[in-house]
């Protein structure tokens, strides 16, 4: 008999919840609809009828409005250990196939490992876009069981003196996401695991790892609710990923590598600050703060009229340009700059992610 291959993937998470309550989240509708769709998506409708031969329905909403509903049929309920139930998803944005989902919920360290095997997929595609899904959907799941909330799955890595740190800690803080803060060093170990260039930050969200600054903001950006960190528009998005990129390129060299890392790691005679290194460094930043300036404007923000990613890059570099004389000495002739700097510090993204003193 010639049988077709299918394709089945598995995914294990521990979860600090207890078994039952890892369980009933699987099967009861308001349970449900905290957690069974990827990142940035929310639930709309959902129906459980969790008896065996009994039909569940969820439907999945993504941020630009399309919709995607699944529906199934429970095979087998063994509470809490084991769930077996059919998963097909409906309408044309999905393959119409019948696959198979068995979980198994095992009490483990404290919380309960469950092990997620999704089978029958037609080929690797579906297989691998679903376990993408999944990964993401596991990650709403810890958050809505374990105490910590978001913080048991969203990490930030890094030395939170970084200037880069500061401005992934103030998107997230924006965003109003949760997360743990795991200090490390720029090409320590734990690092390199997650940064093949070695440097601060790196980020992980469960399954997903990602490192650069504004990549991490972006994913924060759509993987969560809470206040857009991106202009509405198309012009004005362009325009703030403009500015991120300059300041990535023209000003954080100049203003931090060059400037506040002479103060913070002194490299001249006698350990003291190298003069040479300073004064040219310090040639350098007027016409890089004229530049900025300008586009402040008779605005807050760099672009459009309210905080953007862009605004979140430069503020944590100026911060610590004006702790040392050369900067504190300069910036006050840039008014626009020096609006735009004390609005973003009434900001309490800015006041909570103040780094430990003394270094970059
Ligand atoms: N382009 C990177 C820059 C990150 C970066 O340079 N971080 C600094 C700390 S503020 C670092 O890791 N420095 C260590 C090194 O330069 O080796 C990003 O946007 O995340």
């Amino acid at each position: 008999m010639n049988r077709t291959a299918t394709f089945d993937l598995t995914l294990k998470r521990t979860i600090r919840a207890p078994r039952e309550k890892v369980f009933d989240a699987f099967v009861q509708a308001e349970h449900a609809r905290r957690w069974m769709c990827p990142r940035g998506m929310t639930i709309p409708e959902a129906e459980f009828d969790a008896r065996v031969g009994g039909r569940f329905r969820v439907t999945m909403r993504a941020r630009d409005g399309e919709q995607f509903t699944a529906t199934g049929t429970y095979r087998e309920i063994a509470r809490p250990q084991r769930l077996v139930y059919t998963w097909q998803w409906v309408g044309e944005a999905m393959p119409n196939v019948e696959t198979l989902i068995t979980v198994a919920f095992t009490e483990r360290e404290g919380g309960t490992e469950l092990v997620m095997t999704h089978s029958g997929f037609p080929d690797a595609g579906m297989r691998d876009s679903h376990e993408e899904g999944w990964g993401s959907s596991l990650n709403n799941l810890c958050d809505a069981l374990d105490a910590r909330g978001q913080a048991a799955t969203v990490t930030l890595i890094g030395d939170p003196r970084s200037s880069y740190m500061r401005t992934a800690r103030m998107g997230l803080a924006e965003k109003g996401v949760r997360y743990t803060l795991q200090p490390a060093a720029p090409h320590s170990p734990e690092i390199l695991a997650l940064h093949p260039f070695g440097r601060i930050p790196a980020f992980r969200d469960g399954p997903v790892a990602l490192f650069e600054t504004s990549a991490i903001l972006r994913y924060v950006e759509e993987a969560f609710p809470g206040p857009s960190l991106l202009p509405g528009n198309i012009r004005d998005r362009a325009r703030c990923e403009q500015w991120v990129s300059a300041i990535n390129a023209y000003v954080d060299a100049p203003f931090v590598r060059r400037y506040v890392l002479q103060y913070v790691f002194p490299k001249g005679a006698d350990g003291k600050p190298d003069r040479a290194a300073i004064d040219a460094a310090a040639k350098e930043m007027p016409e890089k703060l004229k530049i900025l300036d300008d586009a402040y404007g008779g605005r807050d923000f760099l672009v459009g009229k309210a905080l953007s990613m862009a605004d979140l890059f430069l503020a944590p570099i100026l911060f610590y340009v004006e702790m040392f004389p050369e900067g504190k000495a300069l910036l006050p002739k840039y008014p626009n700059v020096m609006r735009g700097q004390a609005a973003i510090r009434e900001r309490a993204s800015f006041k909570e992610t103040m780094p430990p003193k003394g270094e970059d």
